[in-house]
């Protein structure tokens, strides 16, 4: 597999999740940082399947749509469960995730400022449906015995929340013990203490 190269805005944003998924693997990869002024003159844009960043280069092999990407590295590196009905539910698991990154980054970038309150008033109704799952499965993953690529993204969106309310997990013991164990995964660690991780914003209009 790869090299591997993201191409992506200077942020962390739809990327968060598959950089901290190849740190934890020993994954090297790429990063080509795209500025949005350069973006809005179109013609990168035009290339792109969705006309939207991500892209995920392995070799000579193009991908789009974060996770799509996930799911590739999944494949790769062997974080898409033991046998069919595992990788079905770490796709659910990925896709209960996906619903909880849209709400957040509508939250974020369209209604910040009248809807955090809200946003965070509602959040545990959301969170403990991933604490339940986290509960029942006692390995400390999502699904099976070791990471998916759900977990990772999970992960990530866990991180994003705990910035925005620092308090959010503390009833949730499963999601907590999660953070703290994924946190502390040396390859992570290693790379959410690197520079290249903190100068990163989170979202691309600055709101966290
Ligand atoms: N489903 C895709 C994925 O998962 O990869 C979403 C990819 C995506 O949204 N990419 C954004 C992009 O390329 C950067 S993430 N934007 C440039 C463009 O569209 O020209 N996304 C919804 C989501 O994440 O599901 C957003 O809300 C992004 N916001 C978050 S940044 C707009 C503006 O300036 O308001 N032109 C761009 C805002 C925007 O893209």
């Amino acid at each position: 597999v790869g090299p591997y190269t993201i191409t992506y805005f200077g942020v962390r944003g739809r990327c968060g999740a598959m950089r901290i998924m190849m740190a934890d693997q020993g994954q090297e990869w790429k990063e080509i940082v795209v500025d949005f002024a350069d973006w809005m003159k179109g013609d990168l844009k035009a290339t792109c399947v969705f006309g939207q960043l991500p892209k995920l280069e392995d070799g000579g092999f193009a991908l789009y749509q974060s996770n799509a990407i996930l799911r590739h590295l999944g494949r790769n590196h062997d974080a898409y469960g033991k046998d069919g009905k595992e990788a079905a539910l770490i796709d659910m698991m990925c896709d209960g995730v996906e619903d909880l990154r849209l709400k957040y980054v509508k939250m974020i970038y369209q209604e910040y400022d009248t809807g955090k309150d809200v946003y965070i008033k509602d959040l545990p109704n959301h969170l403990d449906k991933f604490e339940a799952v986290m509960a029942k499965n006692k390995t400390g993953f999502l699904v099976g015995d070791k990471p998916s690529f759900a977990d990772y993204s999970l992960f990530e969106v866990l991180l994003n929340h705990l910035v925005l309310c620092s308090s959010c997990l503390d009833t949730f013991p499963s999601l907590k013990s999660f953070v703290e164990k994924m946190s502390a995964r040396p390859k992570i660690k290693t790379f959410l203490d690197s520079e290249a991780y903190k100068k990163l914003p989170i979202n691309g209009n600055g709101k966290q």
